[in-house]
Parts: C-alpha cells; structure tokens; sequence
C-alpha cells in the first residue's frame, strides 16, 4: 500500500476555506489516501468582550465541517445576532464587529481552554472534534500575534494603528494602509507539528487567500518560510487574483499597501520563484493563473522559475473548486517528476 500522499496548506479565511474544501472534495474523488494538513492565520485573531476570535481557524473549520454561512463566507449559518444587539444596547463597544450567538458558543469554549492553559492548537484540536473537518487543522503558532494596519493619525502627517478586524470591517479596508505589522511576530513560535507538515509534505500548497495578511502572516512567524523554502516538496501557489482583481475581499487594498501590483504575475513574483535567483527568499515552483484573463503571464513566470499553467480559477461551486485543486496537484506532481 502505497504511503498516503500528505499534503499541506497554508490558508487563510474564505478563499482558503473553499479551496481546501474542493480539494478535499477531488481527493475523495480520486480514492487516493491522504493526509491534508492545514496551517491556518491567526493574525486576524482579536481579542472582544473578554473572548479570543480566531476569524480564520473558525471559517476554515466551519466551512470543512458544514456549518459555515455560505452567503457570507464566515460565521455559522442559521445564525442570530441577539448578543451583539444586547451588547450594543448597553453601549459596549464595539458596535461594528458581527458577533453571532452560535458563533459565540465557539469564543466561549475557546476563551475557557484558554483560560485553563490549554495552548491554541489543542483548543483548535478540541473544537475540530466536534466539527470534523476532514483535515488536521492547526493555527500557524500558539502564541498570540495580531495583524494590525498603520493607517493615517488624526493630526495631520501622524500615523497610528488599528487591529485589522476594524480596518477590514468597519472600514472596509478603505483607509488607506501604510503597511502591516504583526505584533508579537518576532516572539512567536511554529505551533507544534507547523513546520514538520510542511518540511515531511509530498505538496505543499499555497491557496487563492490573501497574500497579504493571510498566507503573507503565516509566512511572517519565524522558521515557516524558511520551512516552505527548505520542503522537499513541490510548492504550488494558486492566485488569488484573477485579472487585476481579486476574486473576492480586499487582497488589492493590502498589495497597495505593500507595494504590490494586483494581478496574478505581480504577487506570483511577491512569492518568489524558490530556485531562481541565488540566495532568494522565494517559496513557488509552480503557479497557476485564470486561464480567460492571465494566460499571457505564464511564459515570463516560467521563464523566471515559478512554471506556471493557465487554468479556469473561479470557484464557483465545489465541483470547479475541486478542478482547480487536481490542477495545482497535477503540476505538483509534474514538478516533482
Ligand atoms: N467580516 C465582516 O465583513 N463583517 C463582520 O461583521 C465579520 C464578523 C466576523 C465574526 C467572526 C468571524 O470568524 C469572522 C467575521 N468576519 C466578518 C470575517 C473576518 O473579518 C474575515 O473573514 C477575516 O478576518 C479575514 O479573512
């Protein structure tokens, strides 16, 4: 019996969430056994009304274990809200973060194991027993880092920072953004298990999430780049970008911010071809952009070491999902030959 084919993901919250899902989908297609580990963002954690959130862990496990809200892409369906407005009836801010009763159940069971020592990936464990994800999920480290955004001061000419939940929610992430900062980064570790899925992977995937502050943090915890650099495996990145757009959220906010162009060549190359270029800190072998609107980007990519195939990539449903995964799986396995 062949050894299970062991993949990993590094994902952030929706787009992430759907294309691990439709790879799971074609994996169970294929009857080939496999092991899918997925490393999940906890930059976007927060910290409101004495909970901890962890807006992407929830939506990955939501969504691979069926009781995600299809129409909003995170927080659980059939929800109701009457928390939130109880809370905004006594005045406690924040009014704008969508807390759902449902969805609390999770903070509060999370914020307790917490309390109690429990490190984040054995709560993260503890709640995936319930919902079944089908994947190993773990949060990209254990110890506490938030994205937040440095947008402009009051005073004219000052600066100041804002936790990113409110820079993406409440303002849509139309503040214009200087930059990001990953508080506590420097100090965090790998959670437990991080680095071993990505360096022992037969593939290691990154996902159409946000490259930014979604693949881009998990990247930022020490040790997980040079994890995704030093694999064995083939590392096959899908863009998020289709066009000059992204296909849904706000990717293209934070490439401004960065200094990244919006489109599939332009954060293809913010990745980095992980052969060429001596002493690079690339992570692609392999790309693939939307076949109707970026195939002109696949010879210079390729030319520059990142072998990148045109392909449909609109998830529209988990059936195209599932295509877009056996795509990156077929040039995983082409790169590896
Ligand atoms: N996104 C919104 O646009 N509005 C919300 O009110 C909101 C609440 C929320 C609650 C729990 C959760 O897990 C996610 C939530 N999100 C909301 C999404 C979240 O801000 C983003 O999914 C990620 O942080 C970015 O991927």
């Amino acid at each position: 019996m062949p050894e299970p084919t062991r993949i990993t993901v590094l994902a952030g919250g929706i787009g992430g969430a759907r294309f691990t899902r439709g790879l799971l989908h074609h994996l169970a297609g294929t009857g080939t056994e496999s092991e899918v580990t997925v490393v999940g963002n906890t930059g976007d954690d927060i910290r409101l009304f004495g909970l901890q959130i962890c807006p992407d862990l929830d939506t990955l496990m939501y969504t691979l274990g069926g009781g995600i809200s299809e129409d909003r892409g995170w927080g659980r369906e059939d929800e109701t809200f009457t928390v939130r407005s109880e809370l905004a009836a006594y005045g406690v801010a924040p009014d704008w973060f969508g807390l759902g009763d449902r969805d609390t159940a999770t903070h509060l069971v999370r914020t307790q194991m917490l309390a109690a020592g429990y490190p984040l990936s054995a709560v993260t464990e503890a709640l995936c027993d319930r919902w079944r994800p089908g994947v190993r999920l773990l949060p990209m480290s254990d110890d506490r880092v938030e994205t937040h955004v440095v947008v402009e001061g009051d005073e004219p000419g000052t600066r100041r920072a804002i936790h990113f939940q409110e820079w993406w929610i409440r303002h849509r992430a139309a503040l214009p953004a200087h930059g990001f900062v990953l508080v506590g980064a420097e100090d965090a570790r790998p959670a437990p298990g991080v680095v071993e899925a990505i360096t022992t992977a037969d593939v290691v995937l990154l996902p159409p999430s946000n490259p930014v502050v979604s693949v881009g943090t998990i990247l930022e915890v020490p040790g997980i780049r040079e994890a995704v650099r030093s694999t064995p495996a083939p590392v096959v990145g899908v863009s998020p970008i289709v066009g000059d757009a992204p296909v849904r959220g706000m990717a293209d906010a934070c490439l401004r911010a960065i200094g990244v162009a919006t489109s599939a060549s332009a954060v293809a190359l913010h990745y980095g071809s992980r052969t060429a270029g001596a002493g690079g800190h690339g992570l692609l072998d392999g790309w693939l952009v939307h076949d109707a609107t970026d195939a002109e980007a696949v010879d210079a990519l390729t030319a520059s070491g990142i072998t990148t195939r045109a392909v449909p990539l609109l998830m529209t449903d988990p059936m195209s999902t599932a295509a877009i995964a056996a795509q990156a799986l077929a040039l995983a396995g082409e790169l590896r030959a």
